[in-house]
C-alpha cells in the first residue's frame, strides 16, 4: 500500500514540476507567423506579448536578412547599427532574455530598419508579480536607462498582470495536489 502511495506521490509531483516547466520559459517567434521580415508590424506584435526573464526570442528569417541588436533607444530609432553589441545570421536566431530591461534589435541588410525591421522588445523579471502583496512594482529598469533624457514611457505595466494570473493559476495547481497528497495520507 505505501508503495502504492508513493508512486502515486511521485507521479503529482512530476505533474507540478511539468506545470513549472510549460510556464516557465517561452519561446516567442519575433512577428508570429510572418515572422522576421520587412512586412510584419512588429510593434503590434510585441505589445501583445510579455517578454519575462529566461524567455527566449526566435528570429526566422530568409538570406536577405539578419539580426543585429544596438545598444540605445538612439540608435534604434535612427537605424544606427553602427553601435552593433551583436550581429546574428542564419536564419533562426534563438536570443535569450537574461536580465530586465529594454533590447533594441534591427535587420542589418541596408534600409530595412528604416522600413520598420526592427523590434524594442522590454523584459521583466519573473518573480516580479510573484509577491502578491501590495508592493508597487519596483522594477530596476530605471538604473539603466540613465542616459536617456526623453521621456519614453515605460509600458512595461500593463502585462504585469498577466503573469499574476499565471502565478496564481500555479499556486492553485500546487494546492490541488497537495490536497490530494494530503486525502491520500489519511486513507
Ligand atoms: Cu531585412
Amino acid at each position: 500500500m505505501e508503495a502504492v502511495f508513493k508512486f502515486v506521490f511521485a507521479i503529482l509531483i512530476s505533474a507540478v514540476l511539468m506545470v513549472e516547466e510549460a510556464t516557465a520559459a517561452t519561446q516567442h517567434v519575433v512577428g508570429g507567423s510572418q515572422g522576421w521580415d520587412e512586412s510584419t508590424d512588429f510593434s503590434t506584435w510585441a505589445s501583445g506579448q510579455k517578454f519575462v526573464v529566461g524567455d527566449q526570442l526566435v528570429f526566422k528569417y530568409t538570406s536577405l536578412h539578419s539580426v543585429v541588436e544596438v545598444g540605445s533607444e538612439s540608435a534604434y530609432k535612427s537605424c544606427d547599427i553602427s553601435s552593433a553589441l551583436n550581429s546574428l545570421n542564419g536564419g533562426n536566431s534563438v536570443v535569450k532574455l537574461t536580465k530586465p530591461g529594454t533590447r533594441y534589435f534591427a535587420c542589418g541588410t541596408s534600409g530595412h530598419c528604416g522600413q520598420g525591421m526592427k523590434v524594442k522588445i522590454t523584459t521583466v523579471a519573473a518573480d516580479a508579480s510573484s509577491s502578491s502583496s501590495s508592493s508597487t512594482t519596483t522594477t530596476p529598469a530605471s538604473s539603466s536607462s540613465s542616459s536617456s533624457s526623453s521621456p519614453a514611457s515605460t509600458s512595461s505595466s500593463s502585462p504585469a498582470s498577466a503573469s499574476a494570473a499565471s502565478v496564481s493559476y500555479r499556486a492553485s495547481m500546487a494546492t490541488a495536489l497537495l490536497v490530494i497528497c494530503l486525502s491520500l495520507v489519511s486513507v
